[in-house]
């Protein structure tokens, strides 16, 4: 397991002390990185729901997807060109899905916006 340590000295225009993970963006809390890009991390989720499931987050703290996208600095866009790298590494290619829980009442548990990438299984639809 290896922290975002190459990055912790990175100014992170906006993060939030209390969030777990701006935490593994500066390298606080370890997790399984998978990818780093300027303005993105790319870690694997802690209780995987497919063979493939990694976390896709901005450096910059935003609550949820809506937040980030109305930041207007491209970020969302770039969250899912990542997923699509992180796809390729993964040898999945562009079969995968990218989900981003918004709100409480769709399963959202930690408010830093982050892409769910799950693939390297058969999904079904409609999801729980
Ligand atoms: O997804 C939040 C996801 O974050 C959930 O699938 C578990 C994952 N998680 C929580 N803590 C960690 C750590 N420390 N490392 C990796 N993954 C983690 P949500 O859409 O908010 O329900």
């Amino acid at each position: 397991m290896r922290s975002a340590t190459g990055w912790e000295r990175t100014q992170v225009a906006q993060s939030d002390p209390e969030c777990l993970f701006c935490k593994i963006v500066v390298g606080e809390v370890p997790a399984e990185i998978v990818r780093e890009g300027e303005r993105t991390v790319a870690f694997r989720d802690i209780n995987p729901q497919a063979p493939t499931h990694v976390l896709v987050i901005p450096r910059e703290h935003h609550p949820d997807v809506a937040a980030a996208a109305r930041a207007g600095t491209g970020l969302v866009d770039e969250l899912a060109r990542e997923a699509q790298e992180v796809a390729r590494g993964e040898g999945i290619g562009s079969d995968y899905r990218l989900v981003f829980n918004t709100g409480t009442g769709a399963g959202q548990t930690v408010f830093h916006v982050h892409a769910h990438l799950l693939g390297g299984r058969g999904m079904e639809w409609p999801p729980g």
